[in-house]
């Protein structure tokens, strides 16, 4: 069944130039970008993102990682892409992540994962709504989906 799910390409990721491959690795999948916008998060946003991480040893490092510079948000939206998305991410570090998975490829430290994506359709639309509003989403279909999809 079709879904969309929230993905951001972390500030690690847009200062060490590999947007470009991180997107395509979501293109070449057969998701379809429904929305996506380069942006600065504030710890207040960064805070509503993480709120289940509150009290965690990790968290007011990882408020800051992601406040320190620009991110690419992005909605995908593809058949069960809440679990594509998570499978072609990897696991959460980067080090025990199996390569051809974008964090087992790109990144080594589990608090420099270049990737963030929603780990159910829950989490999916609470953090689409804290990243986009509705006018940001665009209905349109790729040309190659009659060939990604039977
Ligand atoms: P996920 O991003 O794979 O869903 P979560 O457990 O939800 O992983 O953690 C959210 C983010 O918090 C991770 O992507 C990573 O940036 C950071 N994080 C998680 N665990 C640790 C840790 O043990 N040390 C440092 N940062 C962590
Ligand atoms: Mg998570």
């Amino acid at each position: 069944m079709e879904e969309t799910t929230f993905a951001m390409l972390k500030p690690d990721c847009v200062q060490r130039g590999i947007i470009g491959e991180v997107i395509s690795r979501f293109e070449k999948k057969g998701l379809r970008i429904s929305a996506m916008k380069l942006v600065e998060v504030s710890e207040e946003t960064a805070a509503e993102h993480y709120k289940e991480h509150v009290g965690k040893p990790f968290y007011e490092s990882l408020l800051s990682y992601i406040s320190s510079g620009p991110v690419v948000t992005m909605a995908l939206t593809g058949d069960s892409a809440v679990d594509v998305v998570r499978k072609l991410v990897g696991k959460t570090d980067p080090k025990v992540a199996d390569p051809g998975t974008i964090r087992g490829d790109y990144a080594m430290d589990v608090s420099r994962n270049i990737v963030h994506a929603s780990d159910s359709p829950e989490s999916a639309i609470r953090e689409l709504g804290i990243f986009f509003q509705e006018e940001d989403f665009v209905d349109y279909r790729r040309v190659e989906e009659e060939w990604i999809y039977s």
